[in-house]
């Protein structure tokens, strides 16, 4: 007997709609816990230089939550200045707050911290002054055991968007194509969804069927401005600095830019990403140092891999070690991770000569302790000029 193809009912024509998917263990139990928490006030703490998908995920939260009869505000400690994501929060119109110290944390009931575990952000240490306890934490990073909230949500996935993707997908906010404010949510998660696994391509099954669900949504021409955005002068800069001064060994490209504003902060991922594209290179870190006016100096360094078996949270941990109080200087995710090493009693600007000398030695220092992870003998010390 043969099948009439038209006979066929075609079930997976759509990603899934409310009615046929079933509500995982984790949205209910996100959805039980805010509506506890109804006719509260709750602060979202993103990490300091927030990207994407943190913003994204944040305001996805915020969207959630206000079903829930949940006022939020999204606050960072730092600086947005990576363009893409000054034109992504202007043409979306989402609403971020800086922290100011005048800010009066007391008025909000819980911290809520999403894409990132209190380990990069400086709210962690305020919110915990202010007495302000942590309900809440959603995030794709490695397990930091930092802090302890009511609610851990933390997957290996590409991004944390996907998790929020699958809240939505769930029915905690029933997206509607006709209101503007849901497709710049589903403009926004995508974009953040995208970014964080290099256009997709380091996406994984759910973060394609994340994709899939937001497709149907998003504004796809104010996507595409989004992604339009250049690169900034300096940012081209810092990438030429990295160039000049990367030293390949074994498929690793390691380069120190010298020192850079908070403000081009952003751009040293950017510069890592940029050192990853070249051949035979499969990891690629970049570090700096990064002043800000009247605070503490720091060594700031970004890497990124395409190597499947190098995990960069334990090669970073492993790497650089523990401050004294037993923190880790760096840590990370799939595929990208970060560091961050105070200067301390070096900090400060002086002379030339101090400053430059200043550089040489956490330049050749970083260096020597990635190097040494990696397995190659520690070079010749290192004399640039
Ligand atoms: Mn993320």
């Amino acid at each position: 007997m043969q099948t009439n193809i038209k006979d066929i009912k075609r079930k997976d024509d759509k990603v899934d709609s409310a009615a046929e998917r079933t509500i995982t263990p984790k949205s209910e139990e996100l959805s039980t816990l805010l509506h506890k928490h109804s006719g509260e006030r709750h602060i979202v703490a993103i990490q300091n230089f927030p990207d994407p998908d943190a913003i994204s995920s944040a305001l996805a939260h915020q969207m959630i939550s206000h079903e829930f009869g949940i006022e939020t505000d999204i606050v960072y400690d730092g600086f947005i200045s990576h363009q893409e994501n000054l034109a992504m929060v202007r043409l979306l119109e989402i609403d971020l707050l800086r922290y100011h110290p005048k800010m009066d944390l007391s008025i909000y009931k819980h911290s809520i911290f999403i894409d990132n575990q209190g380990n990069t952000t400086t709210l962690t240490a305020k919110l915990r002054e202010a007495g302000i306890k942590p309900l809440i934490i959603v995030d794709h990073h490695e397990r930091q055991n930092i802090l302890e909230a009511q609610f851990t949500d933390i997957r290996k996935v590409g991004a944390t968007a996907t998790i929020y993707t699958d809240y939505l997908r769930d029915g905690l906010l029933q997206l509607d194509k006709s209101r503007p404010a849901h497709t710049k949510l589903a403009t926004a998660l995508m974009h953040g969804l995208r970014s964080e696994t290099a256009g997709l391509i380091r996406a994984r099954e759910k973060d394609f069927l994340a994709a899939a669900y937001l497709s149907s949504y998003v504004d796809q021409p104010l996507l595409a401005e989004i992604l339009n955005v250049k690169r900034s002068h300096r940012t081209i800069d810092i990438i030429k600095v990295a160039l000049e001064n990367r030293i390949i060994k074994q498929n690793f490209s390691v380069a120190g830019v010298g020192f850079l504003r908070y403000e081009d902060r952003d751009s040293i991922p950017q510069a890592a990403d940029f050192l990853l594209s070249e051949e035979n290179v499969h990891t690629a870190v970049v570090y700096g140092i990064v002043q800000k006016e009247g605070e503490r100096e720091v060594i700031v360094g970004s890497l990124r891999t395409t190597k499947v078996t190098l995990n960069p949270d334990s090669f970073l941990k492993s790497a650089l070690g523990k401050d004294w109080q037993g923190n880790y200087y760096g840590g990370g995710k799939y595929e990208a991770g970060g560091f961050e090493i105070p200067i301390g009693f070096l900090s400060g600007t002086y002379d030339e000569d101090f400053m430059k000398m200043k550089w040489k030695i956490y330049d050749s220092q970083v260096r020597r302790r990635l190097f040494e992870e990696i397995g190659v003998e520690t070079e010749r010390p290192i004399d640039d000029d």
